[in-house]
């Protein structure tokens, strides 16, 4: 009985001690899911290395600031200017590359398991004259992002679609966002994302990425 107490009163601490802390999704599809236009060992070094480490980090900046724990990586990065200043900087770099890698996953999908209906292709072309202009201008903002940083579409508040790009881990939701608007679709543009199988051709990694879109969850979440 004893033994079992103490067994109960490990187990108590335990999740004591891990409630709150940020995990690392699995990605929702196979590694492989994405080839031949992303290719499997990426996908492992972006998952397993590169967003994993943006998640330790992450629960590492908040370690003075344990109360914190309870907030989503949402709602930090949504309030970056009301945390303590001394973690502000790593929370919008970590915070942001947590939330940004968790959707990007969820914005892909298998080749031809997603493609775009009629209906998004109208809302497209409405937004941006027709899908070939708004893949063009999506690749210009996923190619002339110098440095590291990401391409989106996002919805603003007066419902319009709109392309920008961010650089480093920022997004079009954080506090003190450029441009604010609901992200719809993304792409990483950071060498880590694509430099194995693109080397430096950006522009073809950006076109590529045409074919692993979800374009069935992008439609949800223009029409959210
Ligand atoms: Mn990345």
């Amino acid at each position: 009985m004893k033994r079992l107490n103490f067994l109960l009163l490990l187990l108590i601490l335990f999740s004591a001690f891990s409630f709150g802390q940020y995990k690392l999704p699995d990605l929702p599809y196979k590694y492989n899911a994405l080839e031949p236009y992303i290719d499997s060992t990426t996908m492992h070094i972006h998952h397993d290395l590169h967003h994993a480490t943006y998640v330790s980090n992450l629960n590492k900046s908040l370690e003075k600031h344990p109360e914190l724990y309870k907030k989503s990586v949402l709602e930090l990065i949504q309030s970056l200017n009301e945390l303590p200043a001394d973690i502000q900087n790593v929370v919008r770099n970590n915070g942001g590359g947590v939330y940004n890698h968790s959707f990007f996953w969820k914005i892909m999908a298998a080749p031809g398991t997603a493609n775009m209906s009629p209906k998004l292709e109208k809302i497209l072309s409405e937004n941006f004259g027709s899908v070939d202009a708004f893949k063009a201008e999506f690749e210009k903002a996923a190619v002339g992002r110098f440095g590291s940083g990401w391409a989106w579409l996002i919805k603003e508040p007066s419902g319009k679609l709109r392309i920008i790009s961010t650089p480093n881990q920022d997004n079009p939701l954080m506090s003190g966002a450029e441009v604010k608007g609901i992200p719809v679709l993304t792409l990483d543009v950071w060498e880590h994302a694509y430099y194995l199988k693109y080397q430096n051709k950006r522009a073809a990694y950006a076109k590529a990425f045409w074919n692993v879109v979800n374009w069935t969850e992008v439609e949800k979440l223009i029409e959210q």
